[in-house]
């Protein structure tokens, strides 16, 4: 008999569709300013790159997710939620939510475990870790969106599984890094490789 497999699952970018969550406010709260398209987003941190846009869109930007109903209000990505209900019903597996909420505390730890309980079930509440440090958990994957994840434990217990997203799909990852392309993915298959 093996040992239980440990997954954890990224929300932001991987179950929930913070980038188009984000776009769609963004324009309808400032329909007369610049604004990047899905297709032209480059590197993870939207912020970042609207601030290259114009220097005061950068402070814009954060106001749209620092507001009250942006967190609850993302729609799920196709098939990511159905991926976790069925993990979670594998035998010899565990799986866990881990995501970083903002520094901006008012709104979004609430709305995670809000969004949580309405599209995953009040039960799932027990897997749900906010952390700001992904590398203190331990786990076998951790399937995430974020190409760099890095704190202050030098060697993660987990393997990174690279989620696509608007934001990194042109990113060349070095060799060793596995990409799971979207929940139409073989992400069956990754979980295998890594059992026992
Ligand atoms: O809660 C999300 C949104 C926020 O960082 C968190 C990323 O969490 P993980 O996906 O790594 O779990 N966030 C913040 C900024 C800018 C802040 Br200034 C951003 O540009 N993008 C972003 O996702």
């Amino acid at each position: 008999a093996g040992k239980r497999l440990r997954v954890l699952v990224d929300m932001d970018g991987v179950l929930a569709d913070f980038e188009g969550g984000f776009l769609k406010k963004y324009r309808a709260r400032y329909p007369d300013e610049p604004f990047i398209t899905l297709d032209d987003r480059r590197g993870f941190w939207v912020s970042t790159q609207y601030g290259q846009l114009r220097s005061d869109l950068c402070e814009k930007a954060i106001s749209i997710w620092q507001s009250k109903g942006f967190f609850i209000d993302l729609q799920p990505l196709p098939g990511g939620v159905e991926a976790v209900k069925e993990m979670a019903r594998m035998d010899d597996t565990d799986v866990f939510i881990c995501t970083s909420p903002i520094k901006h505390y008012k709104h979004c730890p609430y709305e995670k475990y809000a969004w949580v309980e309405k599209h995953l079930g009040g039960d799932f509440l027990e897997q749900v870790i906010l952390t700001r440090d992904k590398t203190l958990i331990a786990g076998d994957l951790l399937i995430d969106d974020k190409p760099d994840i890095q704190g202050v434990e030098p060697r993660p217990a987990w393997e990174h599984i690279l989620f696509t997203a608007c934001h990194n799909q042109h990113l060349s990852v070095c060799p060793s890094q596995r990409r799971l392309l979207s929940w139409s993915d073989d992400w069956r298959a990754i979980l295998d490789s890594k059992r026992q």
